[in-house]
């Protein structure tokens, strides 16, 4: 079987001749309600769809892109923008689930920010509210990590990242992101579940993307827009369709926020 490594070196290849840029400094996954903080950040120098790139699939779900941007940072840095999320719910493995991240550390990418849209169990939160993530519990019984290979998770979403986001906007509250399989939302038991031991957020992604991100060397900001409150918390039934709607609602007050988090990294 090929080493997914090579893969992504491949792939980083395969972006450094289609944009020009040789190297990227930062890199960014823009999950749903996130996808404007591509426009605010800079220049696009390159839009490449994520087809023409060794490893990435077609999006399974309307609402998230499939293009691999490179944008210049006003101040001459390189940021790499993963518009194409692959899932764990899609079932083609954990490994595409990260090729995105492993790609982004192969073009020289230092700090990975991953961004989702998500439940919250935090009363205080409503729709539309952006949260740092602090920490992660993964429920997908599944790991990025192939063989003995043991790596350590203190400190995953970086504490540095964190207070300089909280220097761009004091308000951002913090929480335990809990990666559950999907794509069913959770029963208002399992969210009770994720309450009792420990977790604010309820998603399908990132987790396992930090993972591997970690694995790769790169320091983590990781940033969920709660764009409902998770099943049973909220009283009425949760649609996609709100989802997005809350996603739309606040996408550019959160993209703003991004883009001025990133000029300061
Ligand atoms: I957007 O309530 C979004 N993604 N697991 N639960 C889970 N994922 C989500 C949710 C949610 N909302």
């Amino acid at each position: 079987m090929t080493n997914p490594f090579d893969v992504a070196a491949e792939a980083a290849a395969k972006i450094a001749e289609l944009s020009g840029i040789a190297n990227h400094d930062i890199a960014l996954t823009l999950g749903s309600g996130w996808a404007k903080a591509a426009d605010l950040i800079g220049e696009t120098v390159a839009t490449i769809p994520a087809t023409q790139i060794p490893g990435f699939s077609a999006p399974a779900v309307a609402g998230h892109v499939a293009s691999i941007r490179s944008i210049k940072l006003p101040n001459g840095k390189f940021a790499l923008v993963l518009g194409a999320r692959t899932h764990y719910y899609e079932g083609h493995g954990v490994r595409r689930v990260v090729h995105g991240v492993r790609t982004a550390a192969a073009t020289g990418a230092k700090t990975m920010i991953l961004t989702n849209g998500a439940g919250g169990i935090k009363e205080t939160w409503k729709p539309g509210t952006p949260v740092l993530i602090s920490d992660h519990i993964n429920l997908t019984a599944d790991s990025p990590l192939e063989g003995a290979t043991f790596i350590d998770l203190t400190d995953l979403y970086s504490k540095r990242l964190r207070d300089l986001a909280k220097t761009v906007d004091q308000s951002l509250d913090e929480g335990v992101y809990c990666q559950f399989r999907g794509p069913h939302y959770e029963t208002p038991a399992e969210v009770q579940m994720a309450k009792h031991i420990g977790g604010h957020i309820v998603g399908m992604s990132t987790a396992l993307e930090a993972i591997a991100a970690r694995q790769s060397g790169m320091e983590i900001l990781g940033l969920s827009l709660i764009t409902n409150l998770a099943a049973g918390i909220q009283k009425t039934p949760l649609s996609h369709a709100e989802v997005l709607e809350a996603g739309r609602d606040a996408e550019a007050r959160i993209s703003a926020l991004l883009a001025e988090i990133i000029t300061k990294i």
